[in-house]
């Protein structure tokens, strides 16, 4: 791994938020893919913060701190992503489940989608399946796009998809899941229409599930 991305993985890990920016900037001056970035700079340093957590090294305001350092660096790495494509290659309506704030990965997740000319609209964190109806009712949108980051959250997917099915709207839309406790087989499980491991599986699989 370059200096450069070894930093802005240690600046995630210790917190340095002040420095986080700058490190990031430098590693693209330096030619440095946004896509390693992303990867091996900033989500890296999240599978180390996470296992600190575990391990109860860290709780969860430094957990929090950390987060709050990668989301500065990803601001900095999104202009990077945008699409030249005028057209939209179709909408997707994205959400963080119902009880579960976790969202960086869905920014993630946006960003590349955005970047590969989809149109995003982000219903955020904690999303109820009536603001859910609701939106899908006024955007139509081609996709549905959910996240989960906890064990005792992933269930919302599969409550939503069915309360879709009963209001009639499941077969009018596609829609994928992901979140690091997600997998294929539950996606199956549950009725959705495919599951993306990581940010790049999603783009390829919005795209599938569209033809475009
Ligand atoms: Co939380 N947390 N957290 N946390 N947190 C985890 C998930 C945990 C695994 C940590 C641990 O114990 N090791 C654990 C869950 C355990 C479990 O469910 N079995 C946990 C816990 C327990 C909790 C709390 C309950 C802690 C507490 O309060 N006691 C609490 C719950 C709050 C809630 O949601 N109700 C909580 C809170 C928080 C913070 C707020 C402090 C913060 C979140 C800040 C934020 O998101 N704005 C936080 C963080 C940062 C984490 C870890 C450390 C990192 C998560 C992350 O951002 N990963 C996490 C440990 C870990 O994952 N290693 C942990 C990086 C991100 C890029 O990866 O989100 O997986 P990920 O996204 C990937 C893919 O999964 C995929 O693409 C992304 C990019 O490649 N993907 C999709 C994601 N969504 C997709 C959707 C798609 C397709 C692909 O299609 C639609």
């Amino acid at each position: 791994m370059s200096d450069t991305l070894q930093q802005i993985n240690d600046a995630v890990i210790t917190r340095k938020r002040a420095e986080i920016q700058g490190l990031v900037t430098r590693a693209i001056e330096e030619g440095i893919e946004p896509k390693l970035i992303i990867e091996d700079g900033l989500i890296s340093a999240m599978d180390v913060i996470g296992k600190q957590f575990s391990d109860s090294d860290i709780f969860v305001p430094e957990m929090l701190v950390s987060a709050l350092t990668m989301k500065l660096g990803l601001d900095s790495v999104k202009p990077l992503l945008k699409s030249e494509d005028s057209e939209p290659k179709g909408t997707i309506i994205l959400g963080t489940v119902k009880g579960d704030i976790h969202d960086i990965g869905k920014n993630i997740v946006k960003m590349m989608l955005e970047g590969s000319g989809f149109e995003v609209v982000d219903l955020g964190v904690d999303l109820t399946v009536e603001k859910l109806v609701e939106q899908i009712d006024t955007i139509r949108p081609d996709i549905l796009g959910l996240s989960a980051l906890l064990t005792t959250t992933m269930p919302e997917m599969k409550n939503t998809i069915q309360e879709l099915q009963e209001k009639g709207l499941r077969e009018k839309i596609k829609i994928m899941v992901g979140g690091a406790p997600v997998s294929n087989s539950f996606a199956e499980e549950i009725g959705a229409d495919g599951y993306g491991a990581d940010a790049a599986e999603a783009v390829v699989l919005a795209r599938k599930l569209i033809g475009v």
